[in-house]
């Protein structure tokens, strides 16, 4: 019997799991309690982690389609052959990647998906951050000049949390790395503090605050803009240190006036004088945290809600100050820790268009909701997904389902045989999490404390499996038409990197004997050796005794805490200003498209999404462990919105939009505000030829056969999942006929 300590791959919350193997076996999973970050705290999907590694049904050897199950030579032959003449006749533009959201969670994934990128050189990068995070992410990048430049709420020091459009009891946080948010709510209540959730749908994360607001969807911009509006007119605006480092307050003022709480209440369906109360309670807090996920980033208007979220933090004095919203300085450094501090580049925003519909490129992506548009077009004759599951993920995945089948050639790096991979010529499975190395370069850059853990594999390779990052640096090799090994490869890699760090360790050390230092390891683990060593807390190859490296990691298997975030302001900003944009003129189409809209017609039924404590997007739903005591893929309906369409809990209804129509069962819940109902995504498992059994016995309905992959917050590309107009129909009751 033995013990392992491992960080949970499975969400941002990068909790600490306690394992004990028998052989093996694992035979138990709990919380490790000397966790430096997460203290014992876990989840449902952590704790049944081992049901992964178990699952028959997980794909343990390539296939190909119409062979089965094949050698990884023959796979990779395979490839090889028919990538030659695809790129010959068409370019290599007419391959496309998409990267699902797991990318960021996994070390051999995170480097050698760029590296991929790198290799292919076709324009024609998607991924889940599309349909996710990317309207955040320029909001950030054109404040503060990088898209990692998250500031994160200080919870363990705050005093007053506004969460508007997130369910952190839920979803464990997200662009906000916890350790565990919900006891982190708790303590902060505990301590006197006040948690408001601004949400359609009254939240599990709504149920343990202090209050909660109930929103009519996609309107949080405005009702964000009155609380800004507030401030100045109360004059209750006070920045606090970060004061000689803005720039456009006079313009945000001046745009803010028009925002009156009165101007806005019908449209947000919130009272003016509520509005009024919440700006003066966030101003006098003595340390407040404004912050906004899902609802407010994968919405018509994602950048501006992240924006003036911001700025809301900024006006209350709560930005780079403890208890505020804070940035982090990462363990294995980013972006806003690399190159010269205080000024830098700025995010692109511009790339070339697309094809079809003339979307820009946004930080190096195109949306992914156009990805099937270029696919219709002929323009994308093959795709590589790599940890994604874009049918059931992304806006009219029914849609893109048909034009994958039509593809030349489609290949998925997956676990499973799902609803997007059964359309794959060929499938690469990838070794599972407890056969791995694990660290959270990525998350670090947005967590709460300055923690790093890492975490060996708990068990070898399988007998014929091979590491994802060695099938992705195949891949590579055959991308490129070189006649390097993979080893060879990940060697090229790994020298890029030494070189970047023995730059920022300011000359001290040689490239080579980065190099040196860092041997033998391979693979990920190296490259995330010479980030440790390189970055803010490293050894510096030596050159500063008793520093952060990847060996000192293994001998604290519990990780190591370097202390609570520090201000940073304004060393960390990277905007070509070197100030803090509270006004980006970048933002201008999207504010004219902002007052357009607010007279708008706003009546008839809007949906929106739901997680579950039990899943994890699309993929974990094979697991009986999660299976067991999950909350099934119903559509939740106000009783008025019932009554009205003579809707009875459990009736059949049919949902119909612009777009498809699905048939779900009606949950008649007060929980959802009335004109919202809500369906959970990543269900649908009844597609034929997957192989996913438990999952396939309860399959729920493809939420997104009802989203739009046309409308877009368009500054950003990101998808509008939430707020889609929809329409009810009741259906003649099954169970009865
Ligand atoms: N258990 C579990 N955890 C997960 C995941 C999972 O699938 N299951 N997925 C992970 C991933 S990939 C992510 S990105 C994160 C997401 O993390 P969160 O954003 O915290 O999770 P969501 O459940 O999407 O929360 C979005 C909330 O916004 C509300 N909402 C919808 N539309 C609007 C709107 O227009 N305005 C406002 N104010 N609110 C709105 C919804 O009711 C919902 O409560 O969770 C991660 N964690
Ligand atoms: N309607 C609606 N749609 C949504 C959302 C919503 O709130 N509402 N949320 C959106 C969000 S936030 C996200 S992040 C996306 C997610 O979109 P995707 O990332 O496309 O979907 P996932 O369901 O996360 O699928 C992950 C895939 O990776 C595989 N996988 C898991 N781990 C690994 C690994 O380590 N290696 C490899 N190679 N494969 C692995 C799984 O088997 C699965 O096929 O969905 C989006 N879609
Ligand atoms: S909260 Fe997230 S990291 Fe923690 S155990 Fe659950 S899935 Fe894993
Ligand atoms: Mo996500």
């Amino acid at each position: 019997m033995k013990t392992h300590f491992r960080t949970c791959p499975l969400c941002e919350s990068t909790c600490g799991l306690e394992l004990t193997v028998e052989g093996s076996t694992v035979t138990r999973i709990r919380g490790d309690k000397q966790d430096v970050f997460s203290r014992g705290y876990f989840c449902p999907k952590g704790r049944n982690l081992q049901q992964l590694h178990e699952d028959p049904d997980r794909l343990r050897r390539p296939r190909i389609r119409g062979r089965g199950e094949v050698g990884w030579d023959e796979a990779f032959d395979y490839i090889a052959q028919r990538w030659g003449g695809l790129i010959g006749e068409h370019g290599r533009d007419a391959v496309a990647l998409y990267f699902g959201n797991p990318t960021a969670h996994a070390m051999g994934l995170f480097y050698y998906t760029g590296a991929l990128v790198g290799s292919i050189g076709s324009r024609h990068v998607f991924s889940a951050n599309t349909v996710d995070s990317v309207s955040k992410q320029v909001a950030s990048g054109l404040m503060f000049g990088s898209a990692y430049s998250i500031a994160v709420p200080d919870i363990d020091r705050s005093s007053y949390l506004m969460i508007i459009g997130a369910n952190p009891v839920v979803s464990n946080g997200s662009l906000w790395t916890t350790g565990g948010v919900p006891w982190r709510m708790r303590d902060l209540a505990r301590r006197g503090g006040r948690i408001v959730v601004v949400d359609p749908r009254r939240t599990e994360t709504a149920k343990i605050a202090h209050e909660h607001l109930a929103i009519r969807p996609g309107t949080d911009v405005y009702f964000l803009l009155a609380l800004a509006h507030t401030l100045f007119a109360e004059d209750l605006v006070r920045v606090g240190l970060v004061e000689p480092y803005l720039s456009g307050m006079a313009e945000l003022e001046r745009f803010v006036a028009d925002y009156s709480p009165e101007r806005v209440q019908d449209v947000c369906r919130i009272p003016a004088q509520t509005i009024r109360r919440l700006a003066r309670e966030l101003a006098a807090a003595p340390a407040a945290a404004v912050y906004g996920r899902n609802g407010t980033s994968i919405q018509e208007f994602g950048t501006l809600c992240a924006w003036v979220t911001d700025v809301l933090n900024i006006l209350t004095g709560n930005l780079d100050r403890p208890g505020g919203v804070m940035f982090p300085l990462p363990v294995s450094g980013g972006p806003n820790t690399w190159g010269k501090p205080g000024v830098g580049k700025g995010v692109r925003l511009d790339g070339p268009p697309s094809a079809v519909r003339g979307l820009p490129q946004v930080l190096g992506e195109y949306p992914a909701a156009t990805m099937v548009d270029e696919m219709e077009a002929g323009n994308i004759r093959a795709l590589i997904t790599v940890a994604g599951n874009p049918v059931l993920s992304l806006p009219g995945g029914h849609r893109l389902g048909k034009a994958l089948a039509d593809l030349d050639l489609m290949i998925s790096v997956d676990y499973y045989l799902n609803e997007t991979s059964r359309l794959a010529d060929v499938i690469l499975p990838p070794p599972d999490p407890l056969q791995r190395e694990h660290f959270d370069a990525l998350l670090y850059r947005m967590a709460i404390r300055h923690v790093a853990n890492y975490s060996p594999a708990v068990f070898p390779l399988e007998e014929g499996a091979m590491h994802e990052w060695e099938i992705l640096s195949r891949l590579c090799v055959i991308a490129t038409g070189g006649s390097a090994t993979p080893e060879e490869f990940d060697e090229r890699l790994a020298y890029d990197q030494a070189v970047r760090a023995a730059k920022s360790v300011g000359g001290v050390v040689t490239a080579e004997e980065v190099m040196a230092a860092v041997a033998p390891r391979t693979g990920p683990a190296r490259l995330i050796d010479i980030l440790l060593r390189s970055g803010p807390y490293g050894d510096a190859f030596g050159a500063r005794p008793g520093g952060l490296s990847l060996d000192l990691l293994e001998a604290n298997p519990h990780g190591l805490d370097y202390g609570p975030l520090r201000e940073r302001v304004p060393e960390v900003l990277r905007t070509p200003s070197g100030k803090i944009e509270m006004m980006p003129v970048e933002l201008e189409a999207e504010l004219r498209r902002l007052v357009r809209a607010l007279d708008r017609e706003r009546e008839g039924i809007l949906l929106i999404g739901r997680r579950d404590v039990r899943t994890n997007n699309s993929w974990m739903n094979n697991l009986p462990g999660l299976a067991r005591g999950r909350k099934p893929c119903h559509l939740h309906v106000h009783p008025t919105d019932a009554a009205a369409h003579a809707l009875r809990d459990g009736a059949q209804v049919e949902v119909a939009s612009k777009t498809g129509r699905i048939e779900a069962t009606v949950h008649v819940t007060t929980d959802i505000m009335p004109g919202v109902v809500s369906l959970p995504h990543g269900w649908g498992h009844d597609e034929p030829d997957t192989l996913m059994g438990v999952a396939a016995r309860d399959p729920g309905v493809n939420a997104n056969v009802l989203t739009d992959p046309g409308p877009l917050d368009e500054i950003s590309g990101n998808a509008v999942l939430n707020g889609v107009p929809v329409t009810l129909h009741p259906l003649p009751d099954r169970r009865r006929m």
